[in-house]
């Protein structure tokens, strides 16, 4: 199956090629090879977000897209950012400002309890379409630590361990992430059952 990776994130290009090469029969095209437009992130849920962007990908480019949108939400800031996680400090989606703000609003707050949710949705240009949710729950660190990954990976502590995604690198973090297990319900998705409906 030769599918297009509707995102220009390149730590998500990297972490969804990683996973996906256990799967066999997969031939990966990033925006490198095929260029496509951005598309604008204005709706109100992941899956809102990830639908429009393999959708009008899809449609732009002729091929079978799979896009993902993702974020962190801290449940001392009631879920914020979540789908804005990539603006979080500006439009400019600057993952420094982002950490510098969060971490700026949790001064002094005990409770650093945050997930991450990522929703991946895979779009045929003959309109059949797979979903797949997946989540990582854990802690924001005091201060940023690490170096590997990418957006808020040097504060975020997974449940079960003392390190940052970022101290922790990639391959635990592709063994643990909402990525790898929104990835995997897709996966589950297609080969158990038939598209979920276009239109939702
Ligand atoms: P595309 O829309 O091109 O895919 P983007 O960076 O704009 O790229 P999103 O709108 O989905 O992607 O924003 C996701 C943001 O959430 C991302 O920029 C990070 O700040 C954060 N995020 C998501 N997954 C993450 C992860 O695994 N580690 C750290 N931060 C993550």
């Amino acid at each position: 199956m030769r599918l297009l990776l509707g995102t220009k994130n390149r730590g998500k290009i990297a972490e969804i090629r990683a996973i996906l090469e256990e799967v066999p029969d997969i031939e990966l095209l990033t925006v490198r090879e095929q260029p496509f437009t951005d598309v604008p992130e204005d709706g109100e849920t992941f899956e809102e977000n990830a639908r429009k962007k393999a959708r009008a990908i899809s449609q732009e480019t002729g091929l079978a897209v799979l896009a993902e949108d993702s974020g962190l939400e801290v449940a001392a800031l009631g879920g914020a950012p979540g789908v804005r996680s990539a603006r979080f400090a500006g439009e400019t989606k600057d993952d420094r400002a982002n950490i510098a703000k969060l971490l700026e609003l949790l001064t002094g707050v005990t409770d650093r309890r945050a997930r991450f949710r990522c929703v991946a949705v895979l779009h045929f240009p003959d309109g059949r379409e797979w979903i797949g949710e997946g989540t990582l729950d854990g802690q924001i660190a005091l201060a940023p630590r690490g170096s590997a990954g990418f957006g808020y990976d040097p504060v975020f502590i997974p449940e079960g361990y003392e390190h940052t995604l970022a101290e922790l690198g990639p391959q635990i973090k592709n063994q643990i992430s909402h990525r790898r297990r929104a990835l995997q319900a897709l996966i589950a998705a297609i080969r158990g059952s038939s598209p979920r409906e276009r239109a939702r």
